[in-house]
């Protein structure tokens, strides 16, 4: 049985219809002003084993309710921007959208993570016409959503890369590099933040 138990079916249809609304504000927003609100989005739904997984190591019960409420990332989408600014465009128009609820969020690019990571993650509570694990219908899920640079995606692909291997021959100065490289980053990322303001200003 799995995990998520009857909500399984459900999960990659509440990505679906999650991403789509997605779509549609960047859509409409290129309508409106000529410009790409992101550079592409990605969707996952959290594979079995590495939700079960989770709960182990979290100590939680591998029941539905554990994926699905006390864990929060059963879906998740990323929305990587080529600017800073059109992230916080992105949240503001999420913000707006009438079934998406903010639960949580956590602003680790104001903030950064101490070995560097950089990206504004949001937990939504997702109105959706499925039943949830309370029993309702239309019932609420959880949706994380993580929005970064495209510098902040490459970065975290790398570093993610390094936490799975682990015959590093030198892993403290790998982590010291990909500090140095993420601070770099930043520092390009604002850079061209305030070239493409320039540029607007004419
Ligand atoms: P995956 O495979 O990406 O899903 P949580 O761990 O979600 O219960 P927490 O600690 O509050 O709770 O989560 P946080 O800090 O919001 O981060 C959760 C997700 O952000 C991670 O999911 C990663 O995707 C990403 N993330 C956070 N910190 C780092 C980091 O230092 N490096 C990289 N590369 N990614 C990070 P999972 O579940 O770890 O994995």
């Amino acid at each position: 049985m799995s995990i998520y138990g009857k909500y399984a079916e459900y999960l990659p249809k509440i990505l679906d219809e999650t991403l789509a609304t997605i779509e549609k504000i960047g859509q409409d927003y290129q309508a409106k002003t000529g410009q790409k609100l992101y550079e592409h989005l990605e969707g996952r739904v959290k594979g079995e084993q590495s939700m079960t997984e989770k709960c182990e190591r979290k100590g939680l019960p591998k029941t539905p309710e554990a994926a699905l409420i006390e864990n929060r990332d059963s879906i998740g989408i990323r929305i990587v921007c080529n600017f800073i600014d059109d992230i916080y465009t992105c949240l503001d128009l999420l913000r707006q959208v009438d079934k998406f609820e903010l639960f949580n969020e956590k602003d680790y690019i104001t903030n950064a993570k101490p070995n560097g990571y950089r990206s504004y993650h949001l937990i939504l509570k997702v109105k959706t016409p499925y039943e949830d694990v309370h029993g309702d219908t239309p019932g609420t899920y959880y949706v994380e959503i993580q929005l970064r640079t495209i510098a902040m995606d490459t970065w975290a692909s790398l570093e993610h890369e390094m936490k799975y291997k682990h015959d590093i021959h030198d892993p403290e100065r790998i982590s010291k590099e990909l500090k140095r490289v993420a601070d770099e980053l930043a520092a390009c990322d604002v850079s061209l933040q305030t070239i493409r303001q320039l540029i607007k200003e004419g």
